[in-house]
């Protein structure tokens, strides 16, 4: 029985190759600084793993960004716009090419944009979409699969595992960059690469190579298992003597699982945390010889292992195929979860028992195989740590869970209809036609964030922060009268961030010091804990809100964030259902809104961008997320009078799938994410005829490009042919947070601007 493990977090226990490749990218350290920071990492995480026990130690798990972008440099898949990178300055290397593709490129008279980004499958985690063209061929290009493997056999005195992005999974994580093809039919010419690699590997001693094909377990076409099948078969045929492990995880293989079962490699690799069930599914479908590896430790949360849970599993598979066919793995990559739990100098001692960062996951992984060749100790003190959680009077809140058990229909459901609510608001609020407003934050200059850091440091008193944090907020609300806009905000300047802020005032949150997890490139984020039953013990929001309020006799929206996306940003309990946590979120967030009400605030935006991404990987289980999930955010939003008026925003915005739901969220506004598609997210909205009124931003954020009046003139009378004029709303498309003053100040008045025209001319 060998242990197994698919890659390992790589920006080191303190951030090391964050600091080291920002100081590169400043040009404060040179590329062989950088390189030995990578080696250093890689050294000590090839040694944590040989001390743990793991027989198939990873290798090229590593990434200076992205390890998607790792495989396109691999296959020499450079769009052409990046070559001059090369060309222009002799003195570039193929790892500035890599950071140019990843980051944009500005210098030697070049300016050349970053590519396209996005999210890992359900993960936080963001990857370098692969760019493709009909007929393209592919050439081995970057060889660091090589000089990794090299490397770690140096460290480890034995072969490591490679891991290259499976060439199915590859080509379809891509996008086809001209129409009249399907990018899985480049794989005839990807293919040859892989093989060239695998071939080159196996001269260099490698014995094991790991396939990341995590569409396996995905939704897939005739083609593409197709697809799979042919690949496999030309690998198995051209690559004799080199053991191949196919690994899938994030979702269940259910109807692919004959397609995994039957491919003709050496071993097989099942997330078992998130579909435990497709064991008993596989097993009889396995074809002779293969291995099964086990994913039975959790790569996407830190709880400790439920050490009875996986023996089960692992007796099942060993009693069916004997031990010699089995390997004990974790889920997936520990890329997801942070590295070290010993660095927790602060938790409570009683949570940090709970708990394993990816060090100690690999600890339970030689675990497991030592309690089944005999180890009951470990077994025992395993079976007490979860006895010790079961009970534990931190978790459990009888009062809270009676509160969510007690939710009725009518708890999840406003007063009246939207269309009389809307009657009444108007009449209460008195707004012009296309009502001007922004979402929530203003710009987080040094200065403010620096006050926090004062704070915590002792530097600032609690009285003298609060007082500071008025004064921006003062100042916010007069410069936002000035510039004429309708519904104003109060700037959101005391909160570090919009779920952290949350959790720091909700019980039954934890944070961690060191709990870093790669978001993108350089960027990470240190996702809260949520370990217990979530209760408000007083007021969030309602202090600042209210002093916004007092301020001007304009309306002030009250700002929340919503409960799916304080999940959806959290590590979650997994000794409850997620739908159970997000109830009990909702109920605080309720008693938020209703305490935000009596105070006097009479708009309430209950922000929720992360509803989309918390859609589950396959389309048979969507529905079931949608009920509870916007059933949530009801519950959230349904406490108020009719006369209250409930916003939401959303962005990252694909919502033609989901449109029926968005409506039944039954918001009384939705702001959104529309203006780099120039409202084509609106036709949706339009063909659906959805009643409510919206919010379409009129403007992007994410770039310091001030919009002229004209540019949201013609968007927003493109909004009003397509939905009634009287309810649209202008605002930006998300909050303000990252922008600077000046660029912030010279939109808004464009935008304010825009709206009158608008007014005046329908
Ligand atoms: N109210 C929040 C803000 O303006 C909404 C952000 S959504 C990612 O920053």
């Amino acid at each position: 029985m060998l242990t197994n493990n698919l890659g390992y977090p790589r920006v080191g226990a303190q951030r090391e190759l964050k600091k080291a490749c920002e100081q590169y990218w400043a040009g404060k350290v040179s590329q062989h600084e950088l390189f030995q920071v990578k080696s250093q990492l890689l050294k000590q995480n090839w040694l944590t793993q040989q001390a743990a026990g793991i027989d198939l130690i990873p290798s090229n798990d590593f990434s200076f960004y992205d390890q998607v972008l790792d495989m396109s440099l691999t296959v020499g898949n450079i769009p052409a716009r990046y070559s001059p990178v090369l060309t222009q300055n002799k003195g570039n290397s193929e790892l500035d090419l890599y950071f140019a593709m990843a980051r944009g490129y500005q210098k030697d008279g070049l300016d050349v944009k970053a590519m396209e980004m996005t999210k890992w499958f359900d993960t936080n985690y963001h990857y370098i979409v692969p760019e493709f063209l009909p007929n393209q061929t592919f050439s081995l290009f970057s060889t660091k699969v090589f000089a990794d493997f090299e490397e770690s056999k140096q460290v480890l005195g034995h072969a490591s595992k490679p891991v290259l992005l499976g060439p199915v999974s590859y080509l379809l994580l891509g996008k086809e960059k001209e129409a009249g093809f399907h990018r899985i039919e480049l794989l005839q010419n990807l293919l040859p690469v892989y093989i060239q690699l695998l071939n080159q590997l196996r001269e260099r001693g490698a014995v094991w190579v790991q396939f990341d094909e995590p569409f396996l377990a995905m939704d897939l076409t005739e083609n593409e298992k197709k697809a799979y099948e042919y690949a496999y078969r030309e690998i198995k045929r051209q690559c004799a003597g080199i053991k191949t492990l196919v690994a899938t995880y994030f979702e269940g293989l259910h109807d692919n699982a004959a397609l995994a079962a039957t491919l003709p490699v050496c071993a097989l690799h099942l997330d078992l945390v998130r579909a435990p069930q497709q064991l008993d599914q596989v097993l009889p479908l396995l074809s002779k010889k293969k291995s099964l590896s086990l994913g039975v430790v959790d790569g996407r949360n830190i709880w400790k292992n439920d050490y009875n849970q996986s023996l089960e599993l692992l007796q099942q598979a060993i009693d069916q195929l004997g031990e010699e066919r089995v390997m004990i793995a974790p889920s997936c990559s520990l890329l997801h979860v942070p590295f070290d739990l010993d660095l927790e100098t602060k938790l409570s001692p009683e949570i940090k028992n709970w708990l394993a960062f990816a060090k100690q996951k690999l600890q339970e992984v030689g675990d497991l195989q030592r309690i089944l060749h005999g180890d009951e100790a470990l077994l025992l003190q395993n079976q007490q740590a979860a006895a010790l959680r079961k009970q534990s009077a931190l978790i459990h809140k009888p009062a809270v869970k009676a509160r969510t058990a007690a939710i009725t229909e009518q708890d999840a459901q406003r007063h009246s209809s939207f269309a009389s609510r809307q009657q009444k608001q108007y009449e209460e609020f008195q707004l012009p036609l296309f009502p001007t407003t922004t979402i929530g934050s203003f710009p987080q200059t040094a200065d403010i964030r620096q006050l926090r850091a004062r704070l915590k440091k002792g530097e600032l008193t609690q009285a003298q922060y609060e007082q500071e944090i008025e004064r921006a907020t003062e100042e916010v609300i007069r410069w936002q009268e000035s510039l004429h806009l309708d519904v104003l905000v109060h700037g959101e300047f005391e909160r570090n961030d919009m779920v952290e802020y949350f959790g720091e005032l909700l019980e039954g949150f934890a944070f961690t010091q060191n709990g870093w997890v790669q978001s993108y490139g350089s960027r990470c984020v240190k996702p809260p804990v949520i370990y217990g039953d979530v209760s408000r013990p007083e007021a969030m929001t309602v202090r600042w809100s209210t002093y916004a309020q007092s301020l001007t006799s304009k309306l002030v929206k009250g700002m929340l964030t919503g409960p799916v996306t304080i999940l959806q940003w959290s590590f979650v309990r997994d000794d409850q259902p997620r739908s159970e946590t997000t109830l009990q979120i909702a109920l605080a967030i309720r008693d938020e809104v209703v305490s935000l009400e009596e105070s006097g605030i009479r708009i309430i935006q209950i922000d929720e961008p992360a509803i989309r991404e918390g859609l589950p990987l396959r389309r048979a289980h969507w529905q079931a997320y949608l009920d509870w999930a916007i059933k949530a955010f009801r519950v959230s939003a349904s406490g108020v009078k009719d006369e209250t008026q409930i916003h939401t925003h959303m962005c990252y915005s694909e919502f033609n799938d989901i449109i029926a739901s968005i409506a039944d969220m039954d918001a009384d506004v939705i702001t959104m994410e529309t203006s780099r598609s120039q409202m084509e997210l609106l036709e949706a909205f339009a063909d659906f005829a959805y009643p409510n009124e919206i919010g379409p931003g009129v403007y992007d954020i994410h770039s310091p490009r001030v919009p002229s009046v004209e540019e949201m003139v013609s968007l927003l009378e493109k909004a009003a042919t397509l939905l009634p004029a009287r309810n649209l709303w202008v605002n930006p498309d998300c909050g303000l947070k990252t922008r600077k003053w000046p660029e912030t100040e010279e939109s808004l008045k464009n935008m304010v601007q825009a709206a009158r025209i608008v007014r005046e001319k329908i």
